[in-house]
């Protein structure tokens, strides 16, 4: 049946497959072919464009490996796509090149874990599933200001009050273990694939604790659990990198031109496109090295050297965008300002600051990531970057602060991006216009620096007593707290591009 969407268009889905325009790829398996054997838990954009890609690149080959996918707070995802029986457009685009169309056809249903939280128990339970990823983003870990789990977390309490009813994903992953110890049944591989970094050590960390908090009254059964976690099921560690812009009404529109049917859920996304893997898989893997994964004996480099190179220079393009009104990031690098100090953060502070291992090739690292953030065909926005800062910012611009004071080398460009992240939160444009803010912490901080009032010096020392921003051990010393207050009164006297400018013209600039 051909479903006709509202506005009368016919909708993507298998029956309309044949219509569309033979340049675009159609999916690697018929419909009903293959079967399920990884549930990803967080169905956004970013597991579109990139984990269900490089298996929808295997499936012929591995017909044992397509994707269910469980959302576990909207239904949004379940909605667009339901009615296409899981097929969506991947569109990627790159400066100066035709976009190369595929429909992807891995991810073969989405639940939605708050309407049918047995569904995904019994799914998460059953044996076929061999590995469960997750993209659930930094906050869902749930992490303390230690890195531990966070009991006093409400989503965290709930399932450890409640452990055979759970709503968040270490509840279900805790859950979903016990219920296949219980049955005698193997247990699976858990594959992170959050921007933390060791994301899979850490999973398995906050799992082991979850566990051992959940059935704490029966302290035998709930260490008998943890034990058999650690044994039956595995956690490799990863890094995934891929641009991924939010759906917008514009590409959507686009999707719908190009291809002559609708498609309520397209994602797009650039060109490149990376996976570094441990294989350490509990019960086997799709042969992800055929879509190019690299399987590498330890991800740490990889993983540090995106995130303290690429993400971080994203955080600090976003809070110098969003005051400054520069909507996307193509458009805020193009202001050589910003570009000089995100080239100047690189060079004097990230890349020195690496890990050792992670540094080769930095250089042509960053000139790569140059291009794709200059990128104009993905009008990425910068106030979805900005969203979740003080989640984000202690994992990709805090270890390269604290490396920096540890050898005694300046960070100005740091205490820049610091800065520009407090007058972000400030919630207004240079020229005066409103914006929300994003984050799990808003009202604690919001509330942080109202408390404060207007003096730079008060705003930052708010900042920097915040749990969880600065985290176990790094303490911000005198050098580094005055250079971040005379760079956010600067940022509040000059506004963004005024700062800038000056900074830009200045040489060096130790903290
Ligand atoms: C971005 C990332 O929104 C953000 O925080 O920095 O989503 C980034 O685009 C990806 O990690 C790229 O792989």
């Amino acid at each position: 049946m051909n479903i006709p969407s509202a506005s009368g268009v016919l909708r993507l889905g298998w029956p309309s497959l044949e219509r569309l325009p033979r340049s675009v790829r159609r999916p690697a398996l018929p419909q009903g072919a293959g079967s399920v054997g990884i549930v990803h838990l967080g169905v956004g954009n970013f597991h579109r464009a990139h984990q269900a890609v490089y298996t929808e690149a295997v499936l012929a080959d591995d017909p044992g490996w397509a994707i269910a996918g469980v959302s576990l707070r909207r239904p949004d995802m379940h909605l667009a796509l339901a009615p296409q029986q899981g097929l969506y457009t991947l569109i990627e685009r790159s400066a100066g090149q035709a976009p190369s169309v595929a429909v992807i056809g891995a991810l073969r249903s989405v639940l939605v874990a708050p309407r049918e939280p047995r569904a995904v128990t019994a799914l998460l339970a059953d044996p076929s599933v061999r590995i469960v990823s997750l993209t659930i983003t930094e906050k869902a870990y749930c992490r303390d200001a230690h890195g531990g789990l966070d009991l006093a977390d409400p989503l965290v309490r709930a399932d450890v009050a409640a452990p055979r009813t759970p709503t968040g994903a270490l509840g279900y992953l805790v859950e979903a273990a016990r219920q296949r110890r219980e049955a005698g049944r193997p247990g699976f591989t858990v594959l992170s694939c959050d921007n933390l970094s060791g994301n899979g050590s850490i999973t398995r960390e906050l799992l082991l604790q979850h566990a051992l908090a959940s059935f704490a009254g029966e302290p035998q059964a709930a260490r008998d659990l943890a034990a058999w976690i650690d044994a039956e099921m595995s956690f490799p560690n990863g890094m995934v990198d891929r641009i991924v812009p939010h759906t917008t009404d514009e590409l959507r529109a686009q999707v719908g031109e190009l291809l002559g049917v609708e498609d309520a859920a397209p994602v797009a996304t650039e060109s490149f496109t990376q996976w570094v893997l441990e294989d350490r898989f509990a019960a086997g893997r799709p042969h992800w090295e055929r879509a190019g994964v690299q399987f590498v004996d330890d991800v740490a480099p990889y993983e540090a050297m995106k995130l303290r190179l690429l993400n971080a220079a994203h955080s600090a393009i976003a809070y110098l965008a969003v005051p400054a009104g520069w909507a996307t990031v193509d458009q805020a690098i193009a202001r050589p300002e910003l570009r000089h100090l995100i080239e100047t953060f690189w060079r004097d502070e990230a890349v020195p600051c690496l890990p050792a291992g992670a540094a080769s090739g930095a250089g042509e690292y960053c000139s790569a990531l140059m291009t794709r953030f200059q990128n104009p065909a993905l009008a990425h926005r910068t106030d979805q970057i900005a969203m979740d800062g003080s989640q984000k910012l202690p994992l990709r611009l805090l270890p390269t602060v604290a490396a920096c004071l540890a050898t005694h080398r300046p960070c100005s460009r740091s205490a820049l991006i610091l800065a520009a992240w407090i007058r972000f939160l400030g919630g207004r444009t240079d020229d005066g216009r409103v914006y929300t803010i994003q984050d799990p912490q808003r009202d604690g901080l919001v509330e942080a620096l109202r408390r404060a009032g207007p003096s730079a010096a008060d705003r930052v020392a708010a900042m920097l007593a915040m749990p969880g921003l600065t985290g176990a051990g790094f303490s911000a010393g005198p050098g580094l707290i005055d250079a971040i207050t005379r760079h956010l009164a600067g940022l509040d006297r000059l506004g963004t591009l005024g700062w800038l400018r000056q900074q830009a013209t200045r040489q060096g600039g130790g903290t």
